[in-house]
């Protein structure tokens, strides 16, 4: 396999997963409830705040040329209208960073957690955090655009709808048998505990309008309302717009989480009703992006009755995914029927003990992409998720989704065999 000069081969990450003490957001408040649905507090995470150095460099000595990681709102703007200087010039030594390391920054501005003040206002439901994600991109872009040629505005930003239509699916299977309801878990590109948040769900009630004023705190991660799904991307509208004026030649994407959708005979229309939910109707607010991010980790198949389970015998990883590789290249061609512009590969990788089979799993999905690019699919570079082992959301850190082995307990770094099988085909 080989991919053209100048594509990107790279590793992702996000602020709260791996930086650590993400002290003033609303993921950290939530976290500490009493009745949380959190396996584990993130905690210190793997320090990458402190560390980013020594991990920008395992992954450029490894062979990558290209670094995506957020910037952390709730760091910049701790509090409504007050915004952190000392924590706009640590994200300047990041980019810095990877310059020096010849590594390509890929910024997102909003990767899941919010600021607490933000929720305490409505959240993603809430008309004002339009103006107010927008004021945030202006900052940020005004301090740090001149370091920087790519920018994500929100990460996954069709995870809200995707969330209501599994909190549906769940309800009904948690009507017919506890045992099902593990198998909601494995049908969401993002690590939640649904069976533990159904269990809290009226004590953490009360707790939430402790911290934010509501029972019903409108996260990012949380069911979404169309008006809230529509609201996110006008969010995005407004930075997109708010950074082009400042930097006209800055790329500007979103990421959108998207499965390999298949059809089995009779499951046709839950199929494309599927594909429309989580990625055509959002075609009006993104066909003139600079590159739309895509970030694939498994498929979901449909029968006649509607999703179906896994595949009998099916190699599953550790999220409850099924272990498909072949998925990015199928969403690929998809969403290239409908968007004509840049794709990068944003995310893509696969939650797994044995090293060996992430290696296994990034052949595949390259040869992938490899094959996109023979037809002409203008795919710009491909970030594997995770650059290391890291908080997994409600999952904590059970979920190994890392290219490098993190020792949490002495922040030791161990690159596994995948990181330099990764970064060979950059050479
Ligand atoms: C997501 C997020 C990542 C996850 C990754 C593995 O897509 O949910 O971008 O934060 O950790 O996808 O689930």
């Amino acid at each position: 396999m080989s991919f053209p000069k100048g594509f990107f081969i790279g590793a992702a990450t996000a602020a709260h997963q791996v930086e650590g003490n993400n002290i003033h957001s609303d993921y950290w408040a939530q976290e500490l409830l009493p009745h949380t649905s959190f396996t584990e507090p993130s905690g210190l995470t793997c320090d990458h705040y402190h560390r980013y150095e020594e991990d920008i460099k395992l992954l450029a000595d490894a062979g990558l040329n290209a670094y995506r990681f957020s910037i952390e709102w709730a760091r910049i703007e701790p509090e409504e209208g007050q915004f952190d200087q000392r924590e706009i010039e640590h994200y300047r030594d990041v980019i810095r960073c990877c310059r020096a390391n010849g590594v390509e920054p890929i910024v997102t501005l909003m990767h899941f957690t919010s600021p607490v003040w933000l929720i305490r206002q409505g959240g993603w439901e809430a008309e004002s955090t339009v103006e107010y994600f927008r004021r945030y991109a202006a900052y940020v872009t005004e301090q740090l655009g001149g370091e920087l040629n790519y920018i994500c505005t929100i990460n996954e930003a069709n995870m809200g709808l995707q969330l209501a239509a599994i909190s549906r699916r769940f309800q009904l299977m948690a009507q017919q048998a506890a045992a099902k309801a593990k198998s909601a878990e494995g049908t969401v590109q993002v690590g939640i505990n649904f069976e533990k948040m159904m269990e809290n769900m009226k004590f953490a009630a009360m707790e939430n309008a402790q911290i934010f004023g509501t029972p019903q705190p409108h996260i990012f991660v949380s069911s979404r309302t169309l008006e809230g799904d529509a609201l996110v991307f006008r969010a995005h509208k407004a930075a997109k717009e708010t950074i082009k004026a400042l930097y006209p030649d800055m790329q500007v994407g979103i990421t959108l989480s998207m499965h390999d959708l298949q059809a089995l005979h009779g499951g046709e229309s839950f199929a494309e009703a599927a594909w429309d939910e989580e990625f055509r109707h959002y075609l009006p607010y993104i066909r003139d992006d600079d590159f739309l991010g895509v970030q694939n980790y498994t498929r979901t198949q449909y029968g006649p009755q509607g999703q179906l389970p896994c595949p009998e015998g099916a190699e599953l990883t550790q999220m409850d995914y099924e272990f498909y590789p072949e998925a990015l290249e199928h969403v690929i061609r998809r969403v290239h029927e409908d968007f004509r512009g840049n794709l990068i590969v944003t995310e893509n990788g696969v939650a797994v003990s044995d090293d060996s089979r992430r290696v296994d799993f990034i052949r595949r999905a390259l040869q992938g992409v490899e094959n996109c690019l023979n037809d002409g699919i203008p795919v710009k570079g491909y970030c594997h998720w995770s650059l290391m082992d890291n908080f997994e959301w409600q999952k904590g850190y059970s979920m190994t989704f890392g290219l490098i082995a993190v020792d949490r307990a002495t922040q030791t770094r161990t690159p596994k065999e995948s990181l330099a099988f990764l970064g060979s085909f950059a050479r």
